[in-house]
């Protein structure tokens, strides 16, 4: 299926592309704007986004992710504020939240919404548990990618490389439900 992905974000593009062209899917980018509400979820987010591209793209399959850091010490902080925090404070700021504190165990969470050509719309959802580093590490990925290591691992997201960080990540995760529901049609 051709997929249009609704997203100013090129690493997202590259992970949502990475897992399903094997499975004969394309994806491309769509330049399109969709209001990001602020929801306390971020199914809430992806929910309101879909009904607004909805009605005014019926009739293309299209994609969204929507997806935050939850640093339990914080209260799940950045969580569903993780776009703002990342343009103002930035993932160094959220080291400096953290200070030194032994607490640092996190969760990353992602919510990919699918709006059919027939109007139906599906969900996928994704998590992946982890901790925060106490300084940044490796050059790849995005976001905070450099500040959190996925449980079972020493490496930060940024330090795998991006088919890897794919198996095991919230997005990883979301997108191997939403391969399994759209098929193979390679
Ligand atoms: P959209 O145009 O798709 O909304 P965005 O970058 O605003 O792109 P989100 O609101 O979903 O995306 O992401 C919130 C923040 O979390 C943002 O700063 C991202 O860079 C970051 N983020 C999202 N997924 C990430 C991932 O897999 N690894 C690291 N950071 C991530």
């Amino acid at each position: 299926m051709k997929l249009g992905l609704v997203t100013s974000n090129a690493g997202k593009l590259r992970e949502l592309a990475a897992a399903l062209e094997p499975a004969g899917h394309t994806v491309a980018q769509r330049a399109l704007e969709y209001p990001e509400v602020q929801a306390a979820s971020l199914g809430a987010v992806v929910e309101f986004g879909l009904e607004w591209l909805a009605q005014r793209h019926a009739g293309e399959a299209l994609l969204i992710d929507d997806a935050g850091l939850f640093v339990d010490a914080l209260g799940g902080f950045p969580g569903v504020y993780s776009r703002y925090a990342y343009d103002t404070i930035g993932p160094a700021g959220v080291l400096a939240l953290l200070g030194d504190g032994a607490e640092r165990s996190a969760e990353f969470r992602c919510v990919l919404g699918l709006l059919l050509p027939d109007g139906g719309r599906q969900l996928f959802r994704g998590s992946c548990r982890g901790r925060i580093t106490r300084t940044p590490r490796g050059n790849g990925g995005f976001g905070y990618d450099p500040v959190f290591v996925p449980a079972g691992d020493e490496r930060t997201f940024a330090e795998l490389p991006l088919a890897e960080k794919n198996t095991v990540s919230h997005r990883g995760r979301a997108l191997a439900a939403l391969a399994v529901y759209l098929g193979d049609s390679g």
